[in-house]
């Protein structure tokens, strides 16, 4: 059966991007992959954390997961830092990456613009990220679009390690959703909406409540034609709707766009609204049990087991190849 891994950063409550683009179609992939679900914590602290925070985002993200439909009897869901193999690998594929190619990645310069301080960790995040992925031999990443840029590193990476020792390394490929790929901010729709946005206005949290959610969408961007219609380089703002309207109840944008002819704005934002409700309190009642249950800590358990048994396969391989460790003398 094929691999998939794929991780999200407890770095703080996931929003509507975060499920659009990523969640939703690991739900609708579990069942034909051999799947891995990562809560990237070491990826999290590549910038400064509230330590109490970050445990809560840890624990709120694995009942976030679950509760938008990873069966952990089809997918090992585990927390990063608990399979130590993450960072062994991660420090291995630091050694081959180059300075010059992570001072290109778009990531690092969007969090690190304007910082006095800035992290080594946020630097050599790429190389991380790859260990995340290489070391379960994954054959497919779903990412949002933003994680281009990492997984083509991902790739050289794995394509120079496999070259310079041995072949060891599955090469990944990246997949992305047709619609929802980049959800953007709802207060700048020419940026992507983000979970550590510091507007609040411009994202939607998968927590908020259903009063909250209106209110965000009733005073989100638009523009003043009162047409709604998708065009993404005239009407960011109408577009950006029209597309988490569209994969929240999969009605194509098309068939949207006739719906709402000659109606304005109003009705259009309180259907999104409706529509991102509908798909969200399902999910948040599901949460709500399951991020109180011990259940939850059983399942984190098994998925570290599980995933540090693969993965330490792949660091003992990846060691040989590079003559870390001793030669024995042992019969
Ligand atoms: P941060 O704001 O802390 O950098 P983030 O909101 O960008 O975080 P990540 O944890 O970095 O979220 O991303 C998790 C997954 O969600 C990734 O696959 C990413 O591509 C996807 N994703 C993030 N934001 C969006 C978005 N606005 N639209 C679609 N997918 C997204
Ligand atoms: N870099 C990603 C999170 C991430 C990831 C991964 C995604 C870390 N490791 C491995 C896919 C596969 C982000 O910032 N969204």
């Amino acid at each position: 059966m094929e691999k998939i891994f794929s991780g999200i950063q407890p770095s703080g409550t996931l929003t509507l991007g975060n499920y659009l683009g990523a969640i939703k179609q690991f739900v609708a992939l579990q069942n034909d992959y051999e799947c891995y679900f990562c809560i990237v914590d070491e990826h999290a602290i590549t910038v400064p954390q509230d330590r109490l925070k970050l445990r809560q985002n840890i624990r709120s993200l694995a009942a976030l997961y679950l509760a938008s439909g990873i069966d952990p009897e089809k997918a090992t869901l585990f927390i990063q830092s608990e399979v130590p193999a993450h960072t062994q690998l991660g420090w291995m594929l630091q050694s081959i990456g180059y300075v010059g190619e992570l001072e290109r990645m778009t990531q690092y310069k969007d969090k690190s613009k304007g910082k006095e301080a800035v992290s080594t960790a946020l630097l050599t995040y790429p190389a991380l990220m790859a260990a995340d992925i290489l070391l379960y031999q994954t054959n497919v990443v779903p990412v949002g679009d933003d994680q281009k840029q990492h997984l083509e590193l991902t790739r050289d990476l794995a394509e120079r390690f496999n070259n310079r020792f041995n072949d060891i390394f599955t090469i990944p490929e990246i997949r992305i959703p047709k619609v929802g790929a980049r959800i953007m901010s709802l207060q700048d729709p020419t940026k992507k909406m983000s979970k550590s946005d510091e507007n609040e206005k411009g994202f939607i949290s998968m927590l908020d409540n259903p009063k909250k959610i209106e209110k965000k969408i009733k005073s989100a961007v638009t523009d003043s034609d009162g047409i709604v219609k998708y065009d993404k380089e005239n009407k960011p703002g109408v577009s950006n709707l029209l597309t988490i309207y569209s994969s929240c109840t999969g009605e194509s944008i098309e068939s949207l766009e006739a719906k709402y002819e000659g109606k304005g704005y109003g009705e259009f934002k309180q259907g999104v609204a409706d529509a991102v409700v509908g798909l969200l309190q399902p999910i948040q009642e599901k949460y709500a049990v399951l991020v109180e249950s011990d259940n939850l800590d059983d399942i984190l358990d098994n998925g570290a087991e599980k995933a540090s048994f693969v993965a330490n396969k792949t660091v003992a391989k990846a060691k040989k190849a590079m003559g870390l460790g001793r030669v024995t003398k042992r019969k």
